[in-house]
């Protein structure tokens, strides 16, 4: 069976849902590798990019308590925090002055129980001003859906009062697990999987492009991330609105869910398994943040052609363990990649190429 897989790939034919299982079960981690690789190449040729930006999350505080995150706070509670508009200027200024420059801004929040839409608008829209050159990758799916809920408008109208104020991407937070009963019981009060995607298929529509991503390693079976994988192919069979795709492996300490790490043949199968399904999104992200910086370098023979970036400063899943440091520097990426026998790419948002690392 897994030389019919391979004949498939090696032809650039799409595999299904029983293929993809099996990939999943397979103990040949070598052999998937290769063929990861194999079609990463084919997207990327030998390039690995990775973009130089800065987390901010502007709250903690989240009317939903997902019981993976140990991020979230409650309003009043000890370690709850805003950061003003001004806070984040600063943040903002401070990571320029330590790389001389940034291209992005990643911002990712809480569902803040009092803060109103226009709140977020002028936050996005002051970062443009004061940054104009910065892209804007900023809420989730579940944080635009709450922003509409608050705010009594559309998805669409709240998508276009971002997409207007300086709002150029979204990152892809938020998907978990689609299927019902797992996200039931990692996050009763968040949004549905079939919800996320028609928000996400909303900004895909409007022009805006975003990211996908997969919490594993909780509670959840090969044949719900299969089915996750499918979803995504299927949306963006339709939109083509998808950048990247990025596994997020699990981080137990301080949640709910306790659990051991994923192992590091779970992260590369994950991520081998990921971009051999994903026949149509062009990236693959090793999110050097939860996998480690060592597994992700290593993560880059395994199908990902991505590292995220120098991030800086990361809080949702250092509160939860990880044990990478919080930020890279640009020399560090490079060294990381050019190791793998890759050839490191500094990115924009959109993918394009800043500066080639020969
Ligand atoms: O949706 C929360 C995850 C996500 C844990 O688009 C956890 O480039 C592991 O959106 N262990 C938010 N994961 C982060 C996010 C993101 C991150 C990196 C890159 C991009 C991108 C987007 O963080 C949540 C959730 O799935 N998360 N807690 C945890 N304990």
């Amino acid at each position: 069976m897994f030389d019919e897989i391979k004949r498939k790939i090696i032809h650039a034919e799409r595999i299904n849902r029983d293929e993809a299982l099996e990939l999943f079960n397979t103990d040949d981690i070598h052999k998937l590798g290769e063929l990861a690789d194999e079609v990463s190449r084919r997207f990327n040729s030998n390039k690995v990019y990775f973009i130089v930006n800065r987390h901010i999350n502007p709250t903690n505080i989240c009317v939903n308590r997902c019981r993976f995150c140990a991020f979230s706070r409650s309003k009043g509670e000890e370690y709850a925090y805003e950061l003003s508009i001004d806070d984040i200027i600063a943040q903002l200024r401070e990571a320029q002055k330590t790389t001389g420059y940034i291209s992005e801004v990643h911002i990712v929040s809480g569902l803040h129980p009092e803060w109103q839409f226009e709140y977020y608008l002028e936050m996005i829209s002051t970062i443009k001003k004061e940054f104009p050159s910065i892209g804007i990758k900023a809420f989730t799916a579940v944080e635009i859906d709450y922003f509409a809920r608050k705010s009594g408008l559309s998805i669409e109208q709240t998508l276009m009062k971002l997409k207007e104020a300086g709002l150029d991407i979204m990152p892809g937070g938020g998907a978990e697990i689609f299927n019902p009963e797992v996200r039931n019981r990692i996050c009763p009060e968040k949004i549905s999987g079939e919800r996320w995607l028609e928000v996400i298929r909303t900004a895909h529509r409007l022009g805006i492009k975003t990211n996908a991503t997969m919490l594993y390693g909780h509670v959840e079976t090969y044949e719900d991330r299969v089915e996750h994988l499918m979803k995504l192919r299927e949306l963006q069979d339709e939109t083509g609105g998808f950048l990247a795709f990025i596994p997020l492996s699990y981080q137990p300490e301080n949640t709910d869910i306790k659990v051991p790490y994923p192992s590091g043949i779970d992260d590369l199968k994950t991520i081998a398994v990921s971009r051999l399904v994903l026949d149509n999104i062009a990236h693959i992200k090793a999110y050097w943040i939860m996998l480690g910086e060592k597994l992700a370098q290593l993560a880059l023979l395994y199908g990902a052609d991505c590292l995220e970036g120098t991030v800086i400063e990361e809080k949702i899943a250092h509160s939860a363990g990880a044990r990478s440091k919080k930020g890279n520097t640009i020399e560090e990426l490079v060294h990381l990649i050019r190791e793998a026998g890759k050839i490191p790419v500094e990115r924009d948002s959109f993918y394009n190429v800043k500066r080639v690392f020969d």
